[in-house]
C-alpha cells in the first residue's frame, strides 16, 4: 500500500454536509488510488452501535467505538473518513488521543444553524422544532464547536464551498502534511 493510514474527522450539526463532503472524498482519494473508507450513522449506527440513541452517555459511546474502529483502519493503513456530529468537545478529543501526532485531521463544517435548518434534507429539523425528536443537535441539544480544528470549512462572504471545492483543499491537505 502506497500510503500512510490516519483518521479524518468531520464534525459539524446535521445538515452541515458531512457526509457529502466525506463521500466526494472518498470517491477523490479512490481516483488517485488511494484506499479509503467511510464510517458514518448509516453503516455505524444500524450495526456496531444499533444499541445506542441519542443521550449525551450514548453519543459518547458512540464516539469513543467509532474512534476505535477508525483506529483499526488507519493501522491499516487506509485513509478513515469518519463523518458524525459528534458535539461533544471530550469525546472528540479522547479519539484524537488516540491517534499519533498528525494522524487525527479535524474537519469543522462551520455552517450556521439556519442554513442547516433551511437545508433540512431529511425534514428532521422540522420535527425537532414540533417537540416530535427530542435532543436533536442545535435545536434543544448541544454542539460545542471545535476551536483547534485543522480545516475549517466556513462560509466565505456569505458564500460556502462546494463539495468538490472542499475536497481539492482536503487533498492540498492531506499532500502537504
Ligand atoms: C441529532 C439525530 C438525532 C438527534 C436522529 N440529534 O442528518 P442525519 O440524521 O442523517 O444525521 C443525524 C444522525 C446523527 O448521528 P451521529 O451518530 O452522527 O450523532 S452523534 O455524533 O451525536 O452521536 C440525524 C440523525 O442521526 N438523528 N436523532 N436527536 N441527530
Amino acid at each position: 500500500l502506497n500510503q500512510k493510514g490516519c483518521v479524518i474527522w468531520i464534525t459539524g450539526l446535521s445538515g452541515s454536509g458531512k457526509s457529502t463532503l466525506a463521500c466526494t472524498l472518498d470517491h477523490a482519494l479512490l481516483q488517485r488510488g488511494k484506499l479509503s473508507y467511510v464510517l458514518d450513522g448509516d453503516n455505524v449506527r444500524h450495526g456496531l452501535n444499533n444499541n445506542l440513541g441519542f443521550s449525551a452517555v450514548d453519543r459518547a459511546e458512540n464516539i469513543r467505538r467509532v474512534g476505535e474502529v477508525a483506529k483499526l483502519f488507519a493501522d491499516t493503513g487506509i485513509i478513515c473518513i469518519a463523518s458524525f456530529i459528534s458535539p461533544y468537545k471530550k469525546d472528540r478529543d479522547a479519539c484524537r488521543s488516540l491517534m499519533g501526532a498528525g494522524d487525527f485531521i479535524e474537519v469543522f463544517m462551520d455552517v450556521a444553524l439556519e442554513v442547516c435548518e433551511q437545508r433540512d434534507p431529511k425534514g428532521l429539523y422540522k420535527l425537532a422544532r414540533a417537540g416530535k425528536i427530542k435532543g436533536f443537535t442545535g435545536v434543544d441539544d448541544p454542539y460545542e464547536e471545535p476551536q483547534e480544528a485543522e480545516i475549517v470549512m466556513k462560509a466565505v462572504n456569505g458564500v460556502y464551498a462546494s463539495p468538490q471545492e472542499m475536497t481539492v483543499q482536503m487533498l492540498a491537505y492531506l499532500e502537504e502534511n
